[in-house]
């Protein structure tokens, strides 16, 4: 078996870019998410593509029971997990504290912070146990700054901050890397979620800029998994060009 890396939030975006860079470059994937027919046909194209070996797992990363017993019932040598990509993620809404919708705070700290925490209690004592392994956060600009309405997602993507640097702390002994690769506007389905299909809203985001696309965040967890065995990176960082933090957006309209 070839490296194994596993990516949840893979049936979209960032993550589904990260399959289709790990799969080129020799991996064995492990993808997860909650969409059956989307990870099957992903699972399919990426095999047929790459010629390398696909394992796929539905389950949504909130329910601790399933993502528990998902990695549990996986075979003894898709267990032996090298990279772990926590990418799941969404954010749902846009509006001041004191009208927020409790059900949307609940999906983003249940997605965001407890769900990347129960896939990587199951993951981490794995690595452990091999002395060995790779373990990067997808957490964002809103995890660096707050902007305006964006409270419970920020304090979401500021948890991915600090919960990365603990388990950079908490891994130090065991050799295990720690990494948080922190996008500014990335041109995914994120918005699409966020104002819950609302085109008009979603269209104006990426208006008059080049945003990033999915895959220069994939080749950027590429490059952070690459390096030799005594470079961590830490925290990387990364804007699109027109955009020099989370509310100042160069647009050419
Ligand atoms: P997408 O909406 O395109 O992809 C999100 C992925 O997360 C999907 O594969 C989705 O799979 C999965 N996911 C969401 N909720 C759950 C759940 N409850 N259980 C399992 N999987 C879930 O967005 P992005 O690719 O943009 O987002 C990926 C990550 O990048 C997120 O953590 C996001 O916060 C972060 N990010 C995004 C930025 C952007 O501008 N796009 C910028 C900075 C960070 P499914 O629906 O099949 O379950
Ligand atoms: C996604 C980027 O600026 O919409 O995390 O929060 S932003």
């Amino acid at each position: 078996m070839n490296k194994i890396v596993l990516i949840t939030g893979a049936t979209s975006g960032i993550g589904k870019a990260c399959a289709y860079q790990f799969a080129a470059n020799g991996y064995s994937l492990i993808i997860t998410g909650r969409r059956a027919e989307r990870l099957e046909t992903i699972k399919a194209d990426i095999m047929d593509e790459f010629g390398i070996k696909v394992y796929s797992l539905r389950f949504d990363i909130r329910d601790h029971k399933a993502v528990e017993e998902a990695i549990e019932q996986l075979p003894a040598a898709w267990r032996k997990i090298d990279i772990l990509i926590n990418n799941a993620g969404l954010a749902v809404g846009l509006s001041r504290i004191q009208d927020g919708l409790i059900e949307d705070w609940e999906r983003m700290i249940n997605t965001n912070i407890k769900g990347l925490l129960y896939i990587s209690r199951q993951i981490m004592p794995l690595m452990i146990a091999r002395q060995s392994g790779h373990i990067i956060n997808i957490g964002s600009i809103a995890g660096k700054e707050t902007y305006p309405f964006g409270n419970v997602y920020c304090a979401t993507k500021h948890a991915v901050d600090s919960i990365t640097k603990a388990m950079r702390i908490d891994m130090l002994e065991y050799g295990i890397k720690v990494t948080q690769i922190a996008p500014g506007a990335v041109e995914t389905e994120f918005s699409n979620v966020r104002f819950k299909g609302d085109d008009a809203k979603v269209n104006s985001i990426y208006q008059g800029f080049e945003p990033l696309h999915p895959e220069d965040i994939a080749d950027a967890a590429y490059y952070c998994a690459s390096l030799p065995p005594h470079v961590n990176i830490n925290d990387l960082l990364i804007m699109p060009t027109a955009q020099a933090s989370a509310g100042l957006i160069h647009r050419e309209i």
